[in-house]
């Protein structure tokens, strides 16, 4: 199963008679204002380019929280618009939030309680009773907007995405009519703690209730799978079957299991071979831009979770113990800011120019400084001739479920002459044999190894690179979705 038309006709032969529905946080197209009237615009993302075909191909129904200064504009009494907007397919059904319920569902529960709570960051989880409040209201909000696709529909599949909706299964699952046969499935993109420490939170039974209204709950890996149960075990006192991973909880059996997510290995390899990047890789080679022997790269949204700030120190002990690489070694760090209103995500902010720029002015010799830091999101061609120039890309977390870059680098690295520096923290490192693992907390480890790295002979880069490539492009996204898919329809009768 390597393909979107794959994963079409499977949906169609396996989801027969039910409709299907998506839910999300973030919506796949949105409404803007500019100079020239309203456009649409797609987010950048792995995951809605990967689910919009598969909707398109389904026609179902995507229920999303409008975010674009244009959405309310282009919707009907419904909420409801069709898309994508040249060639309509499907239905993406907005949800309304004011700022208010954003802060309280979005930057409040969701950001600063659920995030750092699922990532062992040493980052204390904001437990705060009125986030709370906002997040069982927004959840409502997503339940209703549910009821209101389902209404009258006798089947459906309703798929649920990520940490901000834990609640609102159980809430869908509650309005079910007598005949009505509801398939619930939810993917939970971010780790799962272990039992103690998922256990701090005040409204950890509510939460579990919450998910517990599905019949599937996937993760990337099964330690979170693992996790998640023994949670459901220590809060709600029900014993787990660790074997077949489930638990049977009012007379149903959820079931859980891991689905790694992964990347569209083959579209993100014909973009890698484009012209345009072609060029780009030209200029980033140019002697205004980076004449230096050897090139590191990361790309991450900016979030504590990420470890830049360990990656930038470990490139400080690099340049410090092997002096011989300054003036011949660049890092470029391309971050893409994110959550810039709560409060530890400015803190980050300023942290990383402070970094960067004390390194910067430690080994300032004439033109050169080691890092170049780019804050905004880069456009493809840059970001795909940054992966393809690269010598090194340093994907170094202190945690995190999967990461996709991890995975976009090597499906990029078309000429397999790179190599991927890999955090033992982060999810992929399971999958991604052939990467060089580090500990980002251990400096002189790290340090180490980005020198060990450049010297890696080019034949044994290849030979990693090619491994990582074999690999990523036959677990692609496509699988994900299929496995995902196969798995749901067990629930379906
Ligand atoms: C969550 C989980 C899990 C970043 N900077 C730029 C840029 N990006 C794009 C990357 C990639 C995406 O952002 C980041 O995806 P990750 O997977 O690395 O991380 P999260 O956003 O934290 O995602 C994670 C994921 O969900 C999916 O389940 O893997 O563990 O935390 O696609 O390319 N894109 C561009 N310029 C940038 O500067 N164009």
């Amino acid at each position: 199963m390597s393909s979107s038309q794959d994963v079409q006709k499977l949906v169609k032969s396996k989801l027969r008679g039910y409709k299907f529905i998506i839910v999300s946080n973030r919506e796949p197209y949105l409404h803007m204002h500019t100079p020239d009237g309203v456009r649409v615009k797609t987010p950048a993302g792995g995951l809605t380019a990967a689910l919009d075909p598969l909707m398109q191909a389904t026609g179902g129904t995507w229920v999303a929280g409008g975010s674009g200064d244009a959405d309310r504009e282009c919707v009907d009494k419904q909420n409801r618009c069709r898309v994508p907007p040249d060639k309509p397919k499907y239905v993406l059904k907005r949800v309304w939030m004011s700022k208010d319920e954003v802060d309280k569902f979005y930057f409040g529960f969701s950001n600063q309680t659920l995030w750092p709570l699922c990532h062992n960051v040493f980052r204390e989880p904001v437990f705060e009773e009125s986030f709370w409040e906002g997040y069982k209201h927004s959840n409502a909000l997503y339940a209703e907007a549910i009821k209101q696709e389902t209404r009258g529909i006798d089947k459906a599949f309703i798929w649920f995405h990520d940490y901000h909706l834990a609640l609102a299964p159980k809430m869908v699952r509650n309005d079910t009519w007598k005949k009505q046969k509801l398939v619930l499935a939810q993917f939970w993109h971010i780790p799962w703690p272990t039992r103690d420490i998922f256990a701090l939170l005040p409204w950890a039974e509510e939460v579990l209730e919450g998910m517990l209204a599905n019949d599937l709950i996937g993760f990337h890996l099964p330690s979170y799978c693992v996790n998640f149960l023994a949670s459901v075990e220590n809060v709600m006192r029900i014993k787990a079957d660790y074997r077949r991973f489930n638990v049977k909880y009012q007379g149903r059996t959820i079931q859980v299991k891991p689905f790694p997510i992964s990347v569209d290995f083959d579209a993100i390899d014909k973009i890698a071979r484009v012209p345009g990047v072609k060029q780009e890789m030209k200029r980033v080679r140019a002697p205004q831009y980076i004449p230096y022997k050897y090139i590191g790269v990361g790309v991450d949204r900016i979030d504590y979770t990420k470890g830049i700030i360990q990656r930038f120190r470990a490139i400080d002990r690099f340049l410090e113990k092997y002096p011989e690489y300054q003036n011949n070694f660049v890092f470029v760090e391309a971050g893409a800011p994110s959550r810039n209103r709560i409060p530890a995500y400015m803190e980050l902010n300023e942290e990383i120019s402070k970094i960067v720029g004390k390194i910067n002015w430690k080994y300032l010799r004439g033109y050169w400084k080691p890092i170049i830091y780019i804050e905004g999101k880069l456009d493809l061609n840059r970001l795909f001739a940054l992966y393809r120039t690269a010598d090194v890309c340093i994907v170094s977390p202190i945690q995190d479920g999967m990461n996709l870059v991890a995975k976009e680098f090597i499906a990029a690295n078309v000429g397999s002459t790179g190599v991927l520096m890999l955090s033992k923290f982060a999810g992929a490192t399971e999958e991604l044999k052939g990467a060089v693992i580090v500990n980002p907390y251990d400096v002189e480890g790290f340090a180490d190894a980005i020198r060990n790295t450049l010297e890696m002979p080019p034949k044994e880069k290849r030979r990693r690179m090619k491994n990582l490539r074999d690999n990523v492009k036959k677990n692609n996204v496509f699988k994900w979705l299929s496995d995902f898919i196969c798995e749901s329809a067990k629930f379906i009768s």
